[in-house]
């Protein structure tokens, strides 16, 4: 039997990705912020981890409004990053450990201060249309809001019209309705393709198009105007142009991110005669939030019984044609332990998170700093974070009555705010866990004399460990790669079990959700016997598939016959 043609095999889908922060990672000159210097001194502890690809999120010029998502200059590094030579480093440092370089692409929209808009808002040709300006008579041309909250439209002075932004207002959405924008971001992507870049995570890719007339947004969203800038009109023409203009004439790995795909979205947009590779969708990433209009934060437990269905959902939506990108944490993410897993039992669900992100189909996402569970920050106060949504959040929520000062709204902000994952990467138990030997950007994790890489690294059953050890199954075994996933015991309150199938190798997967020991008995649903491969307590190699008790979080992974 052979593989069905979607299911063909490539690197990108084999391959284990880890997402540099940049600004968080290492920095090598003692400024407090992390630098592509910082990179290079890891080089050797990222082929030790065993990952294939590093996805580095932006690291070109940039005013920093929001950290490097608003680029002044496609094609320079920001000065506190480095120079272009440091990337070149960088770069031929991975290459030579055979480890691939994804780059960020951030193309919905620019900084305020590119040299495009401040020519566009001086309506210097051919710039005048490269952004989305209108006028407004009594205020802002439509309703919609920016994902940051907040009208998405700013008045600017020097034009005299508004112009559109999704997210903060130093981020002016660029006009993809406009040839010329589009011919110079092909041209753009494709200087860095010459460059040896192997692949593009894509940038809120699906926001590009928006409706002709801009039509106001259904007041009942969220986030209004949503439903009609998400998967708009012409993306799918897009996302083919970008695919025959550029991405045919190299081998790239392509990441779309997308909020508010759907699989059958996700099948048109990334599968096998796709123009993309995979995409990110956020449908686990709102189980345990119910946005509404007053509290776009309004967190609640996640159920155990909506994470099998959404996954299962999407596991079997894009077999066998469509390809999952798989993650549980980023940089705009609460840290997976503390939300998908318990702070209490952070190293045995740190280890079953990540045997779940492992054996799924798809290409696993690891986050900096996720290989050693840290985990979420105890900010004590407004001061302490950096991150503009963040503070947008809290500056709105401090407007209403019923809040009256940053205690009232802690919690929400300690479960949810992106400079949880922002925190340096806590290397050793030394001063600012020698991340740093300035004075760090973003507050260190206090906990970081417990929590670090040198002593990780040090213990055999670390969570380190256990993630090399990952890879290298998922390396032995390609059925956890490309294997058909199959539900089992779906009513199951606690366990979390599935079977991966392929013509040569089948592997059952079993993952008790919670704090509490479970009674399964992996017999009562398949035939056969079972060799374990992987345990993240101590089990005997002996262990069988008629044993019914498991441990708090524990996770094994069998082979069987
Ligand atoms: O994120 C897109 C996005 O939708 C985020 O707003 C996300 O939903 C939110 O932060 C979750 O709390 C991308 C980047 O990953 C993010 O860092 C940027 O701020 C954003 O685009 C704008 O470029």
């Amino acid at each position: 039997m052979t593989q069905p043609n979607g299911d063909a095999r490539s690197w990108w889908k084999e391959a284990v990705v880890y997402q540099i922060y940049p600004r968080s990672f290492n920095d090598s000159d003692g400024d407090g912020v992390g630098d592509l210097g910082g990179v290079y001194e890891k080089l050797d502890y990222l082929d030790d981890l065993g990952i294939d690809v590093v996805w580095l999120t932006p690291v070109y010029d940039s005013p920093l409004a929001d950290y490097g998502y608003d680029i002044r200059n496609y094609r320079e590094i920001l000065d506190e990053f480095g120079t272009m030579a440091d990337w070149e480093r960088v770069r031929d440092g991975l290459h030579e450990r055979d480890i691939r370089l994804v780059m960020d692409l951030v193309v919905n929209h620019t900084s305020d201060e590119h040299e495009w808009f401040e020519k566009s808002r001086r309506e210097v040709d051919p710039y005048t249309d490269y952004y989305i300006w209108r006028e407004g008579d009594d205020g802002p041309p439509n309703n919609w809001d920016s994902m940051f909250g907040g009208p998405a439209w700013t008045y600017d002075e020097v034009r005299g019209e508004y112009y559109l932004h999704l997210f903060d207002p130093k981020q002016p959405d660029l006009n993809w309705e406009n040839p010329g924008v589009r011919e110079d971001i092909y041209e753009m992507m494709r200087w860095w393709l010459d460059r040896e870049v192997d692949g593009f995570r894509m940038d809120v890719i699906n926001f590009l198009s928006k409706p002709d007339g801009l039509p106001d947004g259904h007041p009942s969203q969220v986030v209004t105007g949503s439903e009609q800038f998400i998967n708009g009109p012409r993306l799918e023409e897009y996302l083919w142009e970008i695919h025959d203009r550029v991405l045919s004439e190299y081998d790239a790995m392509t990441i779309g991110e997308m909020p508010g795909v759907s699989v059958e979205d996700a099948r048109a947009y990334a599968g096998s005669d796709g123009p993309l590779d995979m995409v990110f969708h956020f449908e686990h990433m709102r189980l345990d939030s119910k946005e509404t209009e007053e509290d776009p934060w309004d967190f609640h437990d996640w159920e155990l019984d909506d994470l099998k269905a959404t996954f299962t959902r999407w596991q079997e939506g894009l077999y066998p044609e469509s390809w999952n990108a798989l993650y549980l944490n980023n940089h705009d993410q609460p840290r997976q332990v503390s939300r998908f897993g318990d702070e209490n039992y952070r190293e045995e669900s740190a280890k079953l998170l990540a045997t779940f992100l492992h054996t799924l189909r798809g290409t696993p996402f690891v986050y900096q700093g996720e290989e050693i569970g840290m985990t979420n920050v105890p900010f004590e106060d407004v001061d302490e974070l950096e991150d503009v949504e963040t503070i947008r959040y809290v500056e709105r929520m401090l407007e209403r009555d019923d809040v009256e000062n940053f205690e009232d709204i802690q919690d929400a902000v300690l479960y949810g705010s992106r400079d949880n994952a922002r925190t340096p990467v806590q290397w050793s138990a030394e001063e600012n866990a020698g991340f740093t030997t300035g004075d760090p950007w973003l507050k260190v994790n206090p906990n970081y004399t417990d929590i670090n890489v040198e002593d990780a690294r040090a213990r055999p059953d670390s969570i380190w460990q256990y993630y090399r050890r990952l890879i290298d199954r998922r390396n032995e075994h390609p059925v956890l790669v490309y294997g058909q996933y199959e539900l089992l015991a779906a009513d199951h309150p606690q366990i979390y079990a599935y079977l991966r199938t392929n013509e040569d190798e089948q592997a059952l997967v079993v993952l008790n959700f919670s704090t509490e020991r479970a009674e399964f008995s992996p017999a009562d649903h398949i035939d056969g016997e079972g060799e374990l491969i992987l345990a993240n307590y101590d089990v005997p190699q002996s262990a069988t598939l008629e044993d019914g008790l498991w441990q708090p979080y524990e996770a094994r992974v069998y082979l069987l016959d």
